[in-house]
């Protein structure tokens, strides 16, 4: 299997998130692809490629102009506000929520920065553009790689992409590669395409996105919002809305959950994938699901990467796996490319 590497992924490096009131050392960081890589490359596990760059309407298929304007002059605007600001990075710290207006675009740099984001955990950087444009490069290459006949295709990046939405940044994404991805296999003539959604947290940006389609099936294995970021989405009552009712499946866990539960909601997640009728499978491939991560509460093994590439591979659709979450630096790489060594 191919797999499409962001090189410029390490222009993406912020420094610190806010938790419980202090900022702490960022947990995304990009060590994380650099294990993925060195362990794919040990296993010598399929060629290593850098992603075509794709037009902006590759972008706007899934995401607002206005966003994606913002997001591509925040770095500049952030620093012209003082020239200090070029050594930190830019959180957000106002919000609209009920009753405030969100039509409205404010001149003001900070309030932009709330109104296009749903946490202070996310920092923008000076590279967090360009390292998120060639990361969806990376999906859409790995998408196109597909579409062209390729059994199976790997976009490795970070920053990941599931938590952000059609004009929203959060929980450490800025876009989503996973539904570029989606996007992509649809304009490219496939009729319906399934989004499973692995991760330890639900991919609350994926689903919004396509809610209200019929189109784009998204299937969610996660730590129950009950209890888990990112609290607001993910409840097992949303089952997509008009022409989608019925395309939207969440399944929560409980904390603590491993493999042996984990894998029914996996079989019950691909069940309903194959009974909506997809013809392609983008899987958002979080490994924050390992008992060693630090930020997450299931409790796979390492050993159990394997089995899911393994049911991944036997589910027998073409596939677009997508770097997401995972945060256990050590093992990140050991627990990703068990995956697709299994599928492989
Ligand atoms: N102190 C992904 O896995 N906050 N995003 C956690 C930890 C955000 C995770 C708080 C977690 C976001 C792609
Ligand atoms: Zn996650």
């Amino acid at each position: 299997m191919k797999t499409f590497f962001n090189h410029l992924h390490a222009q993406h490096q912020g420094q610190y998130e806010m938790f419980r009131g202090a900022l702490v050392p960022c947990h995304e960081v990009p060590a994380r692809a650099d294990h993925v890589l060195a362990e794919l490359q040990r296993r010598k596990l399929g060629e290593v490629c850098a992603p075509q760059a794709f037009a902006a309407g590759a972008l706007t298929a899934i995401h607002s102009p206005r966003y994606l304007a913002f997001l591509e002059s925040a770095w500049s605007e952030w620093v012209a506000l003082d020239p200090a600001n070029a050594t930190r990075d830019a959180l957000p710290s106002v919000w609209p929520t009920r009753s405030f207006r969100t039509d409205v675009l404010p001149d003001n740099f900070a309030a932009r920065m709330g109104l296009f984001s749903f946490d202070a955990g996310s920092p923008l950087t000076a590279g967090t553009w360009v390292a998120a444009r060639t990361g969806a490069d990376c999906a859409l290459s790995a998408a196109q790689a597909v579409a062209g006949g390729e059994r199976a295709a790997f976009a490795l990046s970070r920053p990941p992409g599931h938590h952000a939405g059609a004009d929203f940044f959060g929980g450490y994404c800025f876009l989503n590669n996973a539904a570029l991805a989606a996007q992509h296999l649809r304009d490219k003539g496939l009729e319906r395409v399934a989004v499973l959604d692995v991760d330890y947290h639900h991919g609350n940006g994926t689903q919004a996105i396509f809610y209200s389609r019929p189109d784009v099936f998204f299937a969610s294995i996660h730590g129950d919002p009950r209890t888990e970021y990112p609290f607001f989405l993910g409840h097992a009552d949303e089952t997509g809305a008009g022409a989608g009712e019925g395309a939207n499946l969440n399944l929560p866990l409980p904390r603590g959950t491993g493999y042996a539960h984990w894998s029914d909601a996996l079989e019950v997640a691909l069940a309903s994938i194959s009974r909506f009728g997809a013809e392609a499978l983008v899987v958002s491939l979080g490994v924050d699901t390992f008992a060693g991560d630090p930020i997450s509460g299931f409790t796979l093994q390492s050993d159990d990467y394997l089995r899911l590439g393994e049911r991944l591979q036997q589910a027998g659709l073409p596939t677009v796996l997508v770097f997401e979450g995972g945060y256990a630096v050590e093992e990140v790489g050991i627990n990703a490319v068990n995956v697709l060594q299994a599928f492989a």
